[in-house]
């Protein structure tokens, strides 16, 4: 073990924190006294000591590590709050290799992330967890935490937490230590130096058990918020020690590092040909094909008709046909009474820009199934819009816009089961677009449909016909 004091900056630092926005590239954001500014140092002098900067990932947290990317010269991901250790999971599966800290917050670990945590402890991955619990969160303006004190004051507990409202607060070493895969777990504090030479240790055992391929470990780090906890530096330093210590007491609660058999995973395979088969067959659709140039401007559509008529799946099929040439995608569907057999609509958008409002009331794009829906959205179809109906339902409207008509319900039956008349209207909806917008549509109806009704084949084959059924029987009506 290295004890000598070094100063200055550790290797694993970037020199200047160039990622830093701001004309300040040589200080971190922390505020004087928090314990993340120290662990920080502490985590930078261990990667260099043990050689490990080169091959190292660290998770940066949602909470005031978000940016520990600015400092550490190491690999570096901010993920989802409290989804660190299964994106550290997804990093040690894939590159075993590699090496990966999780770094988590109180609030990140212990509240929204407690289960992504508990079971990455549970699978004894790979990882070190450096847990910051500073008793409260920090970067969202001191409200309470799991971690926080009963009778501590916060922004959410203003009166103090209390055993009777919130219960007494999370024991994470304790918690971990009872389960069988973890191998190392102690909890240290970035108090006096004393303390904080022990948490160096600590995070130096952590660190080796990782890069010997032993196992999960796991350091809890007491720290402090003097910022939040509206004190000097010197008097959240004592706080830490007369309350939180006695609470959460510093020690080992485990350490089986030497005695286990590390658990042996298999060897993730990158062969590309592999690995798009995969991904390709599970996804179906996908061969679909490039992106499609042909989307010239948003499309905003709006199917509907009567619950039962199988508009939504229309409505998803669309938006999942697109979603396949790598275009924007949104589908927006509108329950209530319709469910029971009044109207049923939804709302698609297609666009190669980002899409501003999943709700369509300028409609470029009208497929009706029923009289009421034609009545209630025809108003909406802008100007060089494109009404596509079912003629079986409904009596030909009156309107200057672009109208085509096919009697699906009719034909629907003619196939032997009227649940298909909404493969029939796609047919239909697919010749209207014909050169238009989309190409390739039949292909990747086929290649939906046979996604779809995977485990009925003979629905395949009736949804197929009656989509080319609509698409031959489709009829301009005034363009
Ligand atoms: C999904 C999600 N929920 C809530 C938030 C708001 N949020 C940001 S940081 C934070 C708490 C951070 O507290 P902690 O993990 O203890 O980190 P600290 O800042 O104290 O180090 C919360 C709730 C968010 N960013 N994302
Ligand atoms: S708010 Fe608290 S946890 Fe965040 S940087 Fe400041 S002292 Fe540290
Ligand atoms: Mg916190």
């Amino acid at each position: 073990m290295d004890r000598k004091v070094k100063f200055g900056k550790p290797a694993a630092f970037f020199d200047v924190f160039d990622r830093r926005p701001g004309p300040i590239k040589k200080n971190m954001h922390y505020c004087p006294g928090c314990g993340h500014g120290v662990l920080h140092k502490l985590i930078a002098e261990a990667l260099v000591d043990l050689d490990l900067q080169d091959r190292m990932v660290i998770i940066s947290p949602v909470g005031c590590a978000v940016f520990a990317y600015y400092y550490f010269d190491t690999g570096g991901i901010s993920v989802p709050h409290g989804r660190a250790p299964a994106v550290a999971t997804g990093i040690i599966r894939a590159n075993p290799d590699s090496f990966v800290i999780s770094y988590q917050g109180d609030g990140d670990l212990g509240a929204i992330g407690l289960n992504n945590f508990l079971q990455a402890a549970n699978r004894g991955e790979n990882m070190t967890v450096c847990f910051v619990n500073n008793a409260i969160y920090g970067m969202t303006s001191g409200q309470m935490a799991p971690t926080t004190l009963v009778g501590q004051k916060t922004a959410t507990s203003p009166y103090g937490r209390s055993v009777e409202n919130e219960g007494f607060p999370l024991k994470v070493c304790e918690m971990v230590a009872a389960l069988e895969s973890p191998i190392y777990v102690e909890r240290v504090a970035l108090t006096s130096p004393k303390n904080i030479m022990a948490a160096r240790r600590a995070l130096r055992k952590g660190l080796t058990n990782m890069k010997e391929r032993r196992g999960f470990s796991l350091i809890e780090f007491l720290s402090g918020c003097p910022v939040n906890q509206k004190m000097t530096t010197k008097e959240v330093d004592e706080w830490i020690e007369t309350k939180m210590i006695p609470y959460f007491p510093l020690g080992c609660f485990k350490d089986v590092a030497k005695e286990r058999k590390p658990i042996e995973r298999p060897k993730p395979s990158f062969d590309k040909k592999k690995v798009i088969d995969a991904l390709v067959s599970s996804a179906g659709i996908m061969k679909w094909g490039a992106k499609s140039a042909t989307l010239r401007k948003e499309l905003r559509i709006k199917c509907a008709g009567y619950g039962g008529q199988g508009i939504l799946s229309l409505g998803m099929m669309i938006a999942a046909m697109g979603q396949s040439r790598d275009i924007n995608v949104s589908w927006l569907p509108s329950y209530g009474p319709e469910m029971r057999g009044g109207t049923a609509n939804c709302s698609v958008v297609l666009s190669n820009d980002q899409i501003g409002s999943p709700v369509v009331k300028e409609t470029n794009i009208l497929i009706a199934m029923n009289q009421p829906s034609m009545n209630k959205f025809l108003p909406d179809l802008v100007k060089g819009g494109i009404l596509l109906y079912d003629s079986t339902n409904i009596a030909p409207p009156k309107t200057d816009r672009r109208v085509y008509a096919v009697k699906a319900s009719d034909i629907a039956i003619s196939l032997g089961n009227i649940r298909c008349a909404n493969s029939v209207i796609m047919g239909a909806f697919a010749a209207c677009l014909k050169g238009f917008e989309l190409e390739e549509f039949e292909v990747a109806f086929e290649e939906a449909i046979k996604r779809t009704f995977r485990k009925k084949k003979e629905l395949v084959d009736l949804n197929i016909r009656a989509f080319h059924e609509g698409h031959n029987s489709v009829e301009t009506r005034n363009v």
